[in-house]
């Protein structure tokens, strides 16, 4: 590191009062138009930079690692996920990988409610028939949903943001089911009633709505396998505002085409930005473009944890939201 202000990168136009707060502290280069950058873009800012501040859209691949500069320590991510970034690799350079997690558990957990209504009970779809100018008046067979209240929900990933779901979806009569690397604690699973199956194949057989809740790691890549997928009942929705990685969306779209499955709601995608085109034309999903943390309190939140994590880190402390191994055992 430097001995004057810290080069900082930024990759993505963040909050206002994020960016200010940056160019005060720091030796700062802003991304004024938001443009994301390109892999030869990210080559020359890693080149440079002491930290860089890059966000979801960003692949910090091995390739960017191998040409950071000697200046490079730290890499401190604006999201919770950080599988846009080659951990290893970095900690084979010596780089500090830090990302902001906790502050947007909230938010993510109610767009997964809003997903979780909105496929049963047809919201958007309806929205859709009255905006066209297709609502012809009330009728007592038309349009008619699931309810979700009495149902089961299989909640996969019960760390921060899947418990935060538990306690909503435990509101809206949901009885709550889990699977998750390590069982939670028994105060935990008493409050939320919630039944652990330490067998993804026995839980997924047996519910009516999953939420993927975990992160994207090697060892959940595909964890919703075309086998697995075949395990789903009929009626089961699936709800995910985790990775798109995390579920094998071809075989997903084959079951949904199938009527295998009764619908989804999708915030997130495997290939994203790209969407399966034939998942624009089913009625039964409900598609957002990766909103899940999109609030404004979120975003500065998090905003402020890039900055915690760069100063403590600078000042020579280890950052608040270091990325540790750990966080690479499996779900
Ligand atoms: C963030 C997310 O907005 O934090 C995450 O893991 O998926 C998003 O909600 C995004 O990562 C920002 O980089």
């Amino acid at each position: 590191m430097s001995q004057n202000k810290p080069l900082v990168i930024v990759t993505r136009k963040l909050p206002d009062v994020t960016e200010t707060r940056m160019m005060e502290l720091f030796d700062t280069r802003l991304n004024v138009t938001d443009d994301a950058m390109s892999h030869e873009d990210l080559i020359n800012a890693v080149k440079f930079a002491d930290v860089l501040v890059p966000t979801v859209t960003d692949k910090i691949d091995a390739d960017v690692i191998a040409h950071a500069g000697e200046r490079l320590k730290l890499i401190a991510s604006f999201g919770t996920g950080w599988d846009h970034i080659d951990h290893h690799a970095a900690r084979e350079r010596g780089i500090t990988v830090t990302n902001t997690p906790g502050v947007l558990t909230e938010d993510t957990a109610d767009m997964t409610m809003a997903l979780m209504l909105s496929v049963p009970r047809r919201v958007t779809e309806g929205e859709r028939v009255l905006r066209a100018g297709d609502w012809h008046g009330w009728g007592p067979t038309w349009m008619l949903g699931h309810r979700i209240w009495g149902k089961r929900l299989g909640i996969i990933g019960m760390g921060r943001i899947g418990t935060a779901v538990a306690r909503r979806a435990r509101a809206f009569g949901l009885s709550i089911h889990y699977h998750n690397r390590h069982r939670v604690d028994g105060e935990t699973e008493a409050e939320l009633e919630a039944t652990y199956w330490e067998s993804l194949d026995q839980m997924l057989s047996r519910m009516d709505i999953i939420s993927v809740n975990c992160p994207h790691t090697p060892a959940t890549y595909h964890l919703l396998s075309a086998r697995r997928l075949q395990l789903l009942q009929p009626q089961c929705y699936i709800v995910n505002t985790a990775r798109g990685e995390v579920i094998d969306e071809d075989a997903m779209v084959r079951l949904l085409q199938e009527g295998r499955i009764a619908g989804a709601g999708l915030d997130v995608f495997e290939h994203e930005p790209s969407v399966n085109k034939k998942l624009l034309d089913m009625s039964n999903v409900v598609l957002l473009p990766h909103m899940g943390s999109a609030t404004i309190e979120g975003r500065i939140n998090m905003g402020e944890k890039v900055l915690i994590n760069i100063r403590t880190f600078v000042d020579g402390h280890n950052p608040p939201d270091r990325i540790i191994d750990e966080d690479l055992l499996p779900a």
